[in-house]
């Protein structure tokens, strides 16, 4: 069992990924060229992201996604350059990306990974100037290689991720991911267009005082949700929920809580999609020490059925998850 790897503060993420990549038995370097071309992609869109107001590209792009969702200018654009810039980086066959309907197959068959994402998650806050962020999960393909992405190569257990991060586009922009050897977090510095390691092995609080969820949809939640609500408000927890679920996962991260995004009448099955949101953040919180699942099982070990399908998700420190699953087993009694 390899030992879990850290670095001094400070080290360049192509330094740490190359010193992670010497830790690898066999490891041919795909792996690490392919999150260097995700951290790529992150700096030119978090130029874009910092420049929006001055070049008019926030807002709505005038279409939608595959979601019914209208898609803001900057969903199209990081969509284009996080593509391109896997596509022209070689070590990925296949995308799936909450962009597109179908699986992008990039042309590059002889690679071995396959990559889901979700380009820019809770975009419509750039406008408001918000964080928003990118998430991704790496897999490895399984069918042969030299042949074309399948569907069965992207419909994967969220076990069977080799890698999964995103970046947080926010007051700074940071990148945090996994290769199952613990979360290890980079900030970007912008005047030297690199991300150095600030948070190496990130752990999350076994248990918190903050919960994240849209109130909003309070009439719709399940009574046991609701009890749940109340149970929080008796002990004077802190509703904290931005609307953007990176940024929210990402302080329940640092100072411990829950995300919930319950079944609403709106969202009977949740809101949040399975493969490019819920799986690589299910990979991140349980190498931090959380746990993730969609009220019943362990979000890894969902198997997928489509490449949208969406998932309830409760995720964040392991005593508030099972907190929210005491509360849940009541709906089944
Ligand atoms: P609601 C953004 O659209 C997103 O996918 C997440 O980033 C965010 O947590 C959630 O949806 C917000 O959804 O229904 O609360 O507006």
């Amino acid at each position: 069992m390899l030992e879990q790897f850290t670095a001094p503060v400070g080290t360049a993420l192509d330094r740490f990924i190359a010193q992670k990549q010497e830790q690898f038995p066999y490891a041919t370097g795909e792996l690490s060229q392919l999150l260097r071309d995700i951290a790529l992609a992150s700096k030119i869109i978090n130029r874009e992201i910092n420049r929006a107001g001055l070049t008019g590209i926030e807002g709505q792009a005038g279409g939608e996604n595959v979601q019914g969702e209208q898609q803001q200018k900057l969903d199209v654009i990081a969509d284009f350059r996080f593509s391109r810039a896997l596509s022209k980086g070689g070590e990925t066959c296949g995308i799936v990306s909450e962009e597109s309907q179908d699986v992008i197959d990039t042309g590059n068959h002889d690679s071995k990974y396959v990559v889901t994402i979700d380009p820019l998650d809770g975009s419509s806050n750039i406008d408001v100037n918000v964080s928003v962020g990118t998430i991704f999960s790496i897999y490895r393909r399984k069918s042969e290689l030299g042949t074309p992405p399948t569907i069965d190569d992207m419909l994967q257990k969220g076990t069977e991720q080799v890698a999964a991060g995103y970046i947080l586009y926010g007051s700074s922009t940071m990148l945090v991911y996994t290769t199952g050897f613990g979360v290890h977090g980079f900030t970007y510095e912008p005047s030297l267009g690199e991300y150095f390691l600030s948070h190496p092995d990130m752990k999350i609080k076994e248990d918190g005082s903050i919960f994240s969820i849209n109130e909003g949809a309070y009439n719709s939640f399940s009574p046991s949700i609701k009890k749940y609500l109340t149970y929080c408000k008796e002990n004077e927890w802190s509703g904290r929920y931005i609307g953007s679920l990176v940024g929210d996962f990402h302080r329940n991260l640092l100072k411990g809580g829950i995300y919930l995004y319950p079944s609403t009448e709106k969202h009977p099955d949740g809101k949040l999609r399975l493969l490019y949101e819920c799986n690589a953040l299910a990979f991140l919180v349980e190498q931090a020490g959380g746990l993730a699942t969609d009220g019943k099982q362990r979000i890894l070990d969902i198997e997928p059925r489509t490449l949208h399908q969406r998932t309830p998700f409760y995720v964040g420190s392991p005593k508030m998850v099972q907190k929210v699953q005491e509360f849940l087993d009541e709906d089944d009694v």
